[in-house]
């Protein structure tokens, strides 16, 4: 018999130029093939915006930033276990100039509190190699950021900006008190941290269990969230939506990409169990954040090695 849920949001959280757009569109390029964990279960009324982002991703590049100010409320309709479940995801796709705005402003307009009313988890976005990062910094002793403070205090100029794990955290911390306060849940908060263009990722980290890399690069954020099981239940995945760099030059990489079915490039590396799994399965992150039971995620409880 099919399991019906009521209308469910997934939000994309994540800063400026961190991989949440062109994501979504190769998202749904592997709902729309329906082979993945969850698949489409008829078109979308806002179909245009998805297949415009996979159309530039079939001709062979990558989708340009949103505009501040756009906000995209896709509604997908969506099965899984089989066809078994079904539902409907509502996943809000906006600039990360936004997210930077709820930071500074400490609010978000009723688009996002409906999203939030309805979220079943969220999808936090790290793309390792954006210039728009901001490194986590010795606040203490580093001569740079001392020399700035100094300087900010005798101009009034703006401060410097925050180290990028510090913002993640923060909108963390809005979201799970959001889910907790407007729906009233006790349960953690599912989060799926993608840590994108994992093609680029440094050779010896990509094959390991993504989880690691975040210990290491962002170790704010993964503290945060391995520390307090009660308010989020966290996966990290690693994420190559093209399996390699998209360009206009007639590179060996583009002319395989070129040729090949778009819905089979890219991949998710996770850890499973005590394994590291390579998966052609890009709706994994989402099937985390909205929760559905998937035998890559392996079993819970067994340690890793
Ligand atoms: N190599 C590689 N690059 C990627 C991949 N995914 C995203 N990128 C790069 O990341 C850039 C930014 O991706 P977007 O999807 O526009 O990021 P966004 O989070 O939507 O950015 P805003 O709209 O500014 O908030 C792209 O233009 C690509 O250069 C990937 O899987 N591999
Ligand atoms: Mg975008």
């Amino acid at each position: 018999m099919s399991k019906a849920t009521t209308n469910q949001s997934v939000v994309l959280v994540g800063g400026p130029d961190a991989g949440k757009t062109n994501y979504l569109g190769r998202l749904w390029m592997a709902l729309d093939a329906e082979t993945g964990a969850i698949a489409k279960n008829g078109l979308p009324p806002q179909v245009e915006y998805l297949r415009t982002i996979a159309s530039a991703l079939h001709s062979g590049e990558f989708s340009q930033r949103t505009a501040p100010g756009v906000f995209e409320s896709t509604s997908i309709p969506v099965k899984w276990d089989r066809g078994e479940s079904s539902g409907q995801l509502i996943v809000p796709d906006c600039a990360g100039e936004q997210w930077e705005k709820i930071h500074r402003e400490r609010e978000w307009d009723s688009k996002w509190e409906q999203a939030v009313a309805s979220m079943a988890g969220c999808i936090l976005f790290f793309r390792g190699t954006s210039t728009h990062n901001v490194e986590p910094l010795n606040w203490s002793n580093n001569a740079e950021v001392m020399k700035c403070l100094e300087q900010t205090a005798d101009t009034n100029a703006g401060p410097p900006k925050l180290p990028t794990q510090v913002l993640l955290v923060d909108w963390l911390q809005c979201l799970s008190a959001a889910y907790r306060d407007i729906q009233g849940n006790e349960q953690p908060l599912r989060v799926s941290v993608v840590l994108s263009a994992w093609d680029l990722a440094p050779r010896e980290a990509r094959d390991a269990d993504p989880d690691e890399y975040l210990s290491t690069h962002l170790p704010l954020l993964h503290d945060f969230l391995s520390g307090n099981p009660l308010l989020f239940r966290p996966k990290t995945f690693g994420v190559s939506i093209t399996g390699g760099v998209l360009t206009d030059d007639d590179t060996p990489f583009m002319k395989k990409y070129l040729k090949e079915d778009p819905n089979k490039t890219g991949y998710v590396v996770l850890a499973s169990g005590n394994k590291v799994l390579k998966s052609s399965d890009l709706t994994l992150p989402l099937a985390w954040a909205f929760g559905c039971e998937c035998p890559e995620f392996g079993q819970p409880g067994i340690a890793k090695p």
